[in-house]
């Protein structure tokens, strides 16, 4: 083991090695849970991939919150759906970041002392049935304009679990666009519902592809190694392009003042989201901050017994598969 350790480090400061990763990666190589890799590319990935896994997971709150006052039985299925799909992003998640050499309870252990994050966008509340069609259609229309790059993102399993996870984020958005629709589209009330739930979750969304990128740490290392494939700002003015004509066709108002065509980019001009206010959400003073830790906190200590029976059955089937073994032999 010491001696795994010596060598390791030793590798980590070899050019040679490090030079040959690179131009892995450099050729499109994909890179496998069992290849060589720089700890920092691993420590990066482990990070990256269980903030993700912890925001699928967290992500469910918001929206599982209004399961029981869906407006029909088919809304409900849909929500039902929705929130179920969230927990397999979840898993599928925390499986690609295992075969990085971390355990799910090690990432859980992290999550809840508030040592890693998960996106601040399931810091704010869902306080109205119209705020279900927002966040499908803008926080899952955010998160496949950021997911779907990764499905080229250089290490091997993380990117095969966003083949998967896209296909499932495409229906959610398209959910949520349906939904607001109908509202948009519905009594006066129900239109200025939507409009409030555009208001309150514009800003947010636009939150979530990170600081932008003079104020990223991680993009310049991250683009080099592939495993993020476009910058904050560039995900973000996409999603801004994409959004806006939806929004006009729904005859909704994005809340932005200086939001204007550009011809010189070919996009629109827009404001940026108060910065203070995303470094606060993160630092754990968002709305619901506490309300999602407590819930994550709760679920992990009710499901105890739970994780013991499962444990205590595995052992009993390998002492059971060890006894036959021997028996047969
Ligand atoms: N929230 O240097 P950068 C979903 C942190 S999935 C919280 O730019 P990076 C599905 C960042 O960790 C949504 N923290 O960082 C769904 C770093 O802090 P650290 C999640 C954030 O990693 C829908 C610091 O700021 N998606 O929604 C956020 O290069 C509906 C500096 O930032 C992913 O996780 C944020 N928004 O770029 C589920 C996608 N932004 O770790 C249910 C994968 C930044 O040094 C319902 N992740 N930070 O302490 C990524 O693509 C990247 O990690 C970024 C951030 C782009 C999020």
């Amino acid at each position: 083991m010491y001696a795994q350790m010596v060598k390791s480090e030793a590798a980590n400061d070899d050019p040679a090695l490090l030079a040959a990763f690179q131009a892995r990666i450099d050729a499109g190589e994909r890179i496998e849970p069992k290849d060589w890799m720089p700890d920092a590319y691993r420590k990066t990935l482990i990070r990256q991939i269980g903030q993700h896994a912890h925001s699928e997971i967290v992500g469910q709150l918001p929206e599982g919150n209004w399961i029981t006052r869906a407006p029909t039985l088919e809304r409900k299925a849909i929500l039902l759906a929705k929130v179920q799909d969230e927990a397999g992003h979840g898993l599928y998640l925390y499986c690609a970041a295992e075969t990085l050499g971390v355990t799910r309870d090690d990432l859980t252990e992290q999550l809840l002392s508030g040592r890693m994050k998960y996106s601040s966008i399931f810091n704010y509340p869902t306080l109205t049935w119209a705020d279900i069609g927002a966040v499908g259609w803008l926080v899952d229309g955010a998160a496949i304009m950021n997911q779907v790059p990764l499905q080229r993102t250089s290490f091997g399993p993380y990117a095969r679990a966003m083949v998967r996870i896209c296909k499932e984020e495409s229906f959610h958005q398209r959910q949520g666009y349906d939904l607001i629709t109908k509202m948009a589209q519905g009594t006066a009330e129900q239109k200025a519902m939507a409009q409030d739930a555009l208001n309150r979750f514009w800003y947010p969304s636009l939150m979530m592809f990170g600081p932008s990128d003079k104020d990223s740490v991680h993009s310049t290392q991250s683009m080099a190694w592939k495993i993020k494939i476009n910058t904050n700002d560039e995900l973000r003015q996409k999603f801004v392009d994409q959004t806006v004509p939806q929004a006009k066709y729904l005859g909704l108002t994005v809340p932005d003042e200086n939001l204007k065509w550009n011809d010189d980019k070919d996009g629109w001009d827009f404001s940026e989201p108060d910065w203070n206010e995303f470094y606060d959400v993160l630092k754990g003073n968002g709305p619901c901050n506490t309300d999602r830790l407590e819930a994550r906190q709760k679920a992990w200590t009710d499901g105890a017994w739970f994780r013991d029976g499962l444990m205590a059955h595995a052992k009993k089937a390998e002492s059971r598969r060890v006894a036959a073994k021997v028996a047969a032999e």
